[in-house]
């Protein structure tokens, strides 16, 4: 068997590397991580949710950790494989950890647009969308951030296939969208949905299709600017938080919007590093760092919801 030690957390992998690396963690650690499969896509790769949890039956409260919607931002996929294997190995030292474990399920998507990510490896490292067909276009793929069923079609979305913003010719019709949907429908009892993008050093909560303040606004900002807080802790990085509306723009159809619509009251998106000097580029010597500061945050989201 191979041992898990031989990924280097430090580099951007290719998506087998990253499967291998997620299988590693099941398989080291039976008894806190599994594998679940939840669907195959349109290249026919299959999608694989590591899931967390410890102790008989189900947790009363899930949470759901999503990166790589957007296929070229690749600390976020990078970050989510260190976070999975921070997650075992500091599962019975570190007390937080225990706690949280001990009233909440985790549902980890590492790569939640793979077709996309396999092609920012191969052939356009700024490859966005998914890689799906457009009838009667030459142009390909859908903006997965535009593809869910809330105030589909909206402001923030172009009906133009050749925009890197295309909603799709329906809600859902990505299949990397409908099988999350599916999948957070058919468990039910999310609490938590956690999308990481970049970049931008941001962190923004719901609503993000239009100027209008969420019912729990003000709870979400209190717990965001703790986030942001813990975050800076380890090595001063300063993020803004904010609505998405008014930090970033108005976008419809996003997956944090839908989760919040969907009664997923704790719903955040991190645009990690950095704030544009290397962009989409950021450099792998970055990655465990970003990494760090970022699970400061995500514990203190997971801390506020095992409080709640
Ligand atoms: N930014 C996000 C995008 O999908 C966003 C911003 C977040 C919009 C949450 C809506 C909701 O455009 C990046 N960098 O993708
Ligand atoms: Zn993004």
């Amino acid at each position: 068997e191979r041992s898990s030690n031989n990924f280097n957390y430090g580099a951007y992998h290719f998506l087998e590397a990253i499967y291998h690396e997620k299988d590693s963690i099941a398989r080291d650690f039976p008894d806190l991580a599994s594998r679940v499969k939840i669907g195959h896509l349109f290249e026919n790769r299959s999608v694989y949710v590591l899931k967390f949890s410890t102790g008989e039956g189900r947790r009363q409260l899930t949470i759901w950790l999503n990166s790589g919607i957007h296929s070229q931002e690749w600390i976020s996929q990078a970050t989510v494989i260190w976070t999975a294997r921070k997650t075992v190995s500091d599962y019975g030292k570190d007390p937080a950890i225990n706690s949280i474990l001990e009233k909440m399920d985790i549902f980890l998507l590492t790569v939640a647009n793979p077709d996309g990510y396999v092609y920012t490896q191969t052939q356009n490292q700024l490859w966005r969308k998914t890689r799906s067909l457009n009838p009667g276009s030459s142009c390909v793929g859908t903006d997965p951030n535009r593809n869910w069923n809330v105030s589909f079609a909206g402001e923030g979305a172009s009906d133009n296939p050749c925009s890197e913003v295309y909603h799709g010719a329906h809600a859902s019709s990505e299949v990397e969208v409908k099988l999350v949907v599916d999948f957070i429908q058919e468990r039910g009892n999310f609490t938590c949905f956690i999308d990481l993008h970049s970049y931008a050093q941001l962190l923004t909560y719901p609503c993000g299709y239009m100027v209008k303040k969420a019912p729990d606004a003000d709870e979400l900002d209190e717990v965001a600017r703790c986030v942001a807080k813990a975050l800076a802790s380890l090595s001063d990085t300063v993020y803004q938080v904010c609505p998405t509306c008014t930090t970033v723009y108005p976008a419809s159809g996003s997956s944090v919007d839908w989760a919040y619509d969907n009664g997923i009251k704790y719903a955040f998106t991190f645009e990690l590093r950095d704030i544009g000097h290397y962009g989409f580029f950021l450099p792998a010597n970055q990655i465990i760092p970003t990494a760090e500061e970022t699970w400061l945050g995500l514990k203190t989201i997971m801390e506020h919801v095992r409080d709640n």
